[in-house]
């Protein structure tokens, strides 16, 4: 990286006589849908100008030969939040959004979590404060409800949501989170009144909860019993309910880490019928496997996620999903646990698959992973990696036009990626504080060495080059999943004005 010494502006330097702040140089640039070779130019904290020779800047990057892309957008990762069983994250909002810069990722939307008898505006302040001193990229958050209760839903919900806020995660499962079927209507018809998308966890409790109770009795507790636990049944038929309530109030829902071949297949179904169904799917669906938890001793804790990774099956159904734009988004789902007593082996070698603390780690690794096994492999083009780490996050929770694209006046948010470097994946290079990576020895191509959040330099150098809290909050618009979903049917559009207009006066 060198200073420029010239002030004078180039033949692309537009609007002012003043040089850029910096110039990305001689790049491949993925501009809004396009392939740029040429420069990139930021000012202040937005993208100035995009085109061949732009003129003078204060820093220059070199780009030549290098992908200039815009940063990731993770919308689904659990930071510094306590889990449904009370387990505490390893990583704070320092260590993870250091991670995720590690990894090409500039905005995280983590999750505020209301757990039972919370009421949300504490819940809300409490996550504000903490991130606010330690992110050191941008971030939003979700709201996780579990304590649907009048004043949460009658005030504080459409406050939040007011305020950008825009998203709502709810359970189907886990009894100490979980909503019944009841209570996710009222969601729905809440959110379909202040335009705020539903994020959903779809597994049935009871068929998970009733195995793993017999798989205990007999003895079977074994990580790799997590698995035949939860069936890919148990997240088929949730699914299915799912979208069942969302086609009856005819509000957008969007299913969280789809694992299961068939529920990609359902959804697909209820797109085609004009269900307003979105889905997201994770790399832990792609690169993991149910057998993964059998490795000796407890080893198998390490790939204990809910869901859990299928079969070769289900990953080329993910794979075809997220080509196919029947999963809109690639998140992380990151759910940081050590694997100690903290977080997996609450009950060290005599932990059962019931008492570990589900989730892996993924923030750091998660772009890595695609761009080196979908892109450099020839399964995606470009533009469709962008849109599944970036694009798509941003139209989705209301970040675009100022997230999630490299375009004149967007938010100078950018990964600068060398195709050609080879990683072999060790957790004691990673940055979370997780202390191992299920990926452990893998070898993957491409990584993003430069990584600009609002213009400033973030990693550069294999260093961090910014302050703790130097992150921004993100308030969000109203999400839109316009050009994301086929169009609505006459069958949904019929059933929207009979049902709710007519009889329920839900406009
Ligand atoms: N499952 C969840 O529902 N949340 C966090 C991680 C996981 O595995
Ligand atoms: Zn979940
Ligand atoms: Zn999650």
């Amino acid at each position: 990286m060198t200073a420029h010494p010239e002030t004078t502006p180039g033949p692309n330097g537009l609007n002012s006589d003043l040089p850029f702040d910096l110039v990305i140089r001689n790049g491949r640039i993925v501009a809004d849908g396009q392939v740029v070779d040429g420069d990139l130019a930021v000012r202040g904290e937005c993208i100035a100008a995009i085109g061949p020779e732009l003129g003078p800047a204060v820093r220059d990057i070199d780009a030549a030969g290098r992908w200039v892309l815009p940063g990731g957008i993770d919308s689904h990762c659990h930071i510094e939040q306590l889990s449904g069983m009370g387990v505490m994250g390893a990583d704070d909002f320092h260590s993870a959004t250091v991670s995720a810069a590690f990894g090409g990722t500039t905005t995280v939307i983590p999750f505020a979590a209301q757990h039972r008898g919370n009421a949300l505006p504490d819940v809300l302040r409490d996550y504000a404060a903490r991130a606010a001193e330690k992110a050191v990229i941008d971030y939003g958050f979700h709201v996780i409800l579990a304590n649907p209760d009048a004043q949460t839903l009658a005030t504080d919900l459409p406050a939040a949501i007011r305020a950008g806020i825009t998203s709502i995660k709810v359970y189907m499962t886990y009894d100490r989170m979980k909503l019944d079927d009841y209570q996710l209507l009222d969601v729905l018809a809440l959110a379909r009144e202040e335009q705020a998308l539903v994020m959903i966890h779809a597994e049935n409790n009871d068929m998970i909860k009733w195995l793993a109770q017999r798989l205990i009795e007999r003895g079977h507790s074994a990580p790799r019993f997590h698995a035949v636990a939860h069936d890919p049944l148990a997240e088929a038929e949730a699914t299915n309910r799912a979208i069942a309530m969302s086609r009856l109030l005819d509000v957008p829902i969007l299913i969280v880490h789809v694992a299961g071949g068939e529920t990609v297949e359902l959804i697909r179904h209820a797109q085609k019928l004009g269900a307003q169904v979105l889905a997201e799917s994770c790399p832990q669906y792609l690169f993991l496997k149910a057998e993964d938890l059998d490795r000796p001793g407890m080893e198998g804790a390490k790939f204990c996620c809910s869901p859990p990774p299928r079969d070769e099956a289900s990953q080329e159904a993910i794979w075809q999903g997220l080509l196919d734009g029947t999963l809109a988004t690639y998140s992380s789902d990151h759910a940081p646990y050590r694997f100690d007593e903290t977080g997996k082996l609450p009950k060290g070698d005599l932990t059962t698959f019931k008492d570990m603390a589900n989730g892996v780690p993924g923030l750091e690794l998660r772009l890595p992973l695609l761009f080196s096994e979908g892109f450099l492999k020839g399964r995606m083009d470009i533009h469709q990696f962008v849109a599944l780490t970036a694009g798509n996050h941003a139209r989705l929770y209301g970040l675009a036009p100022r997230k999630g694209m490299l375009a004149v006046g967007a938010d100078a948010d950018i990964a600068i990626w060398n195709a050609e470097r080879q990683t072999v994946i060790r957790a004691a290079d990673l940055h979370d504080r997780v202390g191992y990576t299920p990926y452990e020895g893998r070898t993957i191509q491409g990584w993003p060495e430069v990584v600009i959040n609002r213009g400033r330099i973030v990693v550069s150098d294999g260093a961090l080059q910014v302050a703790r809290g130097s992150g921004r909050y993100l308030p969000r618009s109203a999400p839109s999943h316009a050009g994301l979903m086929a169009p609505r049917s006459d069958a949904a559009v019929r059933r929207q004005g009979t049902v709710l207009k007519a009889l329920l006066g839900i406009g």
